[in-house]
């Protein structure tokens, strides 16, 4: 019964950290669209890890099913921010990290890298602190940065892979693969154009 409160506070804590990270993220928003008139993110997308994907995920890691291991997945809070466009990726995150009370762990840009499936997104892991009547719990939250292709690609790629049983072959891969770089042709035309105007 104490382990499954414990758990129930926890996902209560992870639940807080999103809240305050996309609150941050939408005063950020609400600030580009006074000063400029413009809303660099396009839409957000939150989600707490279901029980069952983290359970797979600390198998997957080989660590026990336990509440101290949930501290070493740093993707139990996740958002999803996609933008416009990729100049607004880099400025949207930048302007989150220089705030004082977000702490970055780990940064992976896959949109100057991207994965040899063919993803791209910005991801951060920051750390920030919940304030809770007893103590203060600094929470991790996983940040995807993308734009609206990049999450096109993504979520439909997601969605095909899924579906396959048994994987899809080495054409599809490669086929997905062109699709992706198409999509980010797409990205950069779309940016010269916004630029342009
Ligand atoms: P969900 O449900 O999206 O959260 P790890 O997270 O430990 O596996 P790492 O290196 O920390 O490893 O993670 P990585 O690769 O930086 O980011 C993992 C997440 O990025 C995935 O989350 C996906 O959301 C996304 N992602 C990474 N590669 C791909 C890809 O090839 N295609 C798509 N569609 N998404 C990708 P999860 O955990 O898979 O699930």
């Amino acid at each position: 019964m104490d382990e499954f409160q414990d758990y129930v506070l926890l996902r209560n804590i992870y639940h807080a950290a999103i809240r305050e990270v996309s609150t941050k993220l939408e005063i950020l928003d609400d600030e580009f669209q006074v000063r400029y008139d413009y809303n660099p993110i396009h839409h957000m997308e939150c989600r707490l890890k279901s029980p069952q994907s983290l359970f797979e995920k600390l198998e997957r890691k080989g660590l026990d099913i336990r509440l101290e291991s949930f501290y070493k997945i740093t993707d139990i809070a996740g958002i999803r921010v996609i933008c416009n466009y990729i100049d607004d990726v880099y400025a949207v995150a930048s302007l989150l990290l220089q705030q004082d009370d977000i702490k970055l762990l780990r940064r992976s840009d896959y949109i100057k890298d991207p994965k040899e499936s063919g993803y791209r997104s910005l991801h951060l892991v920051v750390q920030i602190p919940v304030f809770l009547s007893d103590r203060t719990e600094l929470v991790p939250v996983e940040i995807q940065f993308r734009t609206i292709a990049m999450d096109t690609w993504a979520s439909l790629e997601h969605e095909l892979k899924y579906k396959r049983v048994g994987g899809i072959t080495p054409q599809m891969e490669q086929e997905l693969k062109d699709c992706a770089e198409a999509m980010a042709e797409v990205d950069r035309k779309m940016e010269q154009i916004h630029k342009d105007l």
